[in-house]
């Protein structure tokens, strides 16, 4: 079976943006996104835990954490279920990517429907900046856009 979700992106300022979520039964999700109006260059992505978005992106809470990991690159056996690292957005601002990742899910304990996809202004550092926030949030900074991701058709 397929499962199919999507998250729209906003927040207060210009980026905004789409990304789509597919899994075929229990498979790695393939991330298809596209978002705009970014400094060019690298921007966290991550999924934090809330599908809450009322007091903007700052509501959505934390990295989705499940296991009580620290923060880390997707590749890392230590790293949060919703560490999916960075995006790149080309000298127009736009960040048209497409990746997998084999430990969010689409379903079950680590199901990312629900909670709220954020693209940061800055890099993430993957866990590797040297300080305590790295462990953290990979001191991406603040949280530009983001949005709720529902099931789609
Ligand atoms: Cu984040
Ligand atoms: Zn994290």
């Amino acid at each position: 079976m397929v499962v199919k979700a999507i998250c729209v992106l906003k927040g207060t300022g210009e980026v905004h943006g789409v990304v789509r979520f597919e899994q075929q039964d229990d498979e790695p999700v393939t991330v298809e996104g596209c978002i705009e109006g970014l400094t060019p260059g690298q921007h966290g992505f991550h999924i934090h835990t809330y599908g809450d978005n009322t007091n903007g992106c700052v509501s959505a809470g934390p990295h989705f954490n499940p296991e009580g990991k620290k923060h880390g690159a997707p590749q890392d056996q230590e790293r949060h279920v919703g560490d999916l690292g960075n995006v790149t957005a080309k000298d127009d601002g736009v960040a048209d990517f497409k990746l997998t990742d084999s430990l969010i899910s689409l379903k079950g304990p680590f199901s990312i429907v629900g909670r709220t996809a954020v693209i940061h202004a800055l890099i993430d550092d993957l866990g590797k900046g040297g300080d305590n926030e790295s462990l953290i949030t990979g001191n991406a900074g603040g949280r530009l856009a983001c949005g709720v991701i529902g099931l789609a058709q």
